[in-house]
């Protein structure tokens, strides 16, 4: 297995809460380390610029109204496997599905509030983590 990198969000229903301590510690208790980290209030484009993947869904809309809604914290996690791994210390989508012991079985509030996005593959982890950092902003 390499060493890979992750573009993770904690997302604004989580900061409203006051989860990043916690959510954090659920990567660094699986082996992810925060090589970077930055919290910040996207903007309605910058909400759309980095779902655009997503905008011929229903909830897109929906979504993008809820990514600006408040404070998020921007992170690269690297470690072994770190993109699969990410997504199975965040659980299925809807916290409904999620496994026990995930993030989202633990914090996430709906399917659109769900605290935590993880890249979901090499090719989109490259892209997400350009979004928001330089290659100067990450400390391995
Ligand atoms: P993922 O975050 O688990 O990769 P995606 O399918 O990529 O899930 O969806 C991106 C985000 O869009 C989800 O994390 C969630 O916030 C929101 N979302 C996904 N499906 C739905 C839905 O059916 N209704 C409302 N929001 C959704
Ligand atoms: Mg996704």
């Amino acid at each position: 297995m390499a060493v890979e990198q992750t573009l993770s969000i904690i997302k604004p229903d989580a900061t409203r809460r006051n989860l990043t301590g916690k959510i954090n510690a659920r990567f660094e208790e699986s082996g992810l380390r925060i090589v970077a980290q930055r919290r910040l209030h996207l903007s309605r484009a910058q909400a759309e610029a980095f779902y655009a993947v997503h905008k011929e869904r229903s909830f897109f809309g929906d979504l993008c109204t809820f990514m600006c809604s408040g404070p998020v914290v921007a992170q690269v996690l690297e470690g072994e496997n770190a993109i699969e791994r990410n997504r199975e210390v965040m659980g299925a989508t809807n916290p409904a599905n999620a496994d026990e012991g995930t993030i989202r079985k633990d914090f996430a509030e709906s399917i659109e509030a769900n605290s935590v996005h993880g890249s979901d593959s090499p090719e989109n982890a490259a892209i997400e983590i350009a979004f928001f950092f330089s290659a100067i902003d990450i400390v391995g």
